[in-house]
């Protein structure tokens, strides 16, 4: 049995081109509940804290420095199998390969630009709530 909350951010390129509302709306049509949500902008350092895992991969300088160009949302959704279904919602991490339909297909431009996170597993989901979120601002 999967955990059900998951953690996203629309990433600064998504936020740019004005596509909160319609994500947003796809993520409520697929029966995901917003339990936490705040518009805020990563700083370098924090960007390269969230995503110290890759830290030896080619892509982190950009990725860092990406992630901490312009304002985000971050949110925490619920949902039964939200990590599994958020995944499945948003499509493969490089857009040309992303199912049609799916948010990265329809907003993506990159695979570094990619508009959207989410979280790749019920431990991360609930490590990366708690990176931007107390429990006191978590609301089911
Ligand atoms: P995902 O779980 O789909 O977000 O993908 P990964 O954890 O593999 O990658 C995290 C982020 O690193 C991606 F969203 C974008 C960036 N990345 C690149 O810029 N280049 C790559 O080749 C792979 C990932």
């Amino acid at each position: 049995m999967s955990g059900n909350i998951t953690f996203t951010m629309i990433k600064p390129d998504a936020v740019k081109a004005g596509h909160i509302g319609d994500i947003l709306a796809r993520i409520n049509n697929a029966g995901f509940k917003i339990i936490a949500m705040k518009y805020t902008k990563l700083s370098a350092e924090k960007a390269g804290e969230f995503y110290a895992v890759h830290k030896e991969r080619p892509f982190y300088g950009e990725l860092v420095d990406f992630m901490s160009s312009g304002p985000i949302v971050a949110a925490v959704l619920e949902k039964d199998n939200a990590v599994a279904d958020f995944r499945k919602l948003i499509g493969a991490t490089n857009p040309a390969e992303a199912a049609e339909g799916t948010i990265r297909a329809l907003y993506a431009k990159s695979i570094g630009e990619n508009a959207v996170h989410g979280a790749d597993s019920d431990e991360n989901a609930k490590i990366e709530a708690s990176f931007h979120f107390a429990g006191t601002d978590m609301h089911r």
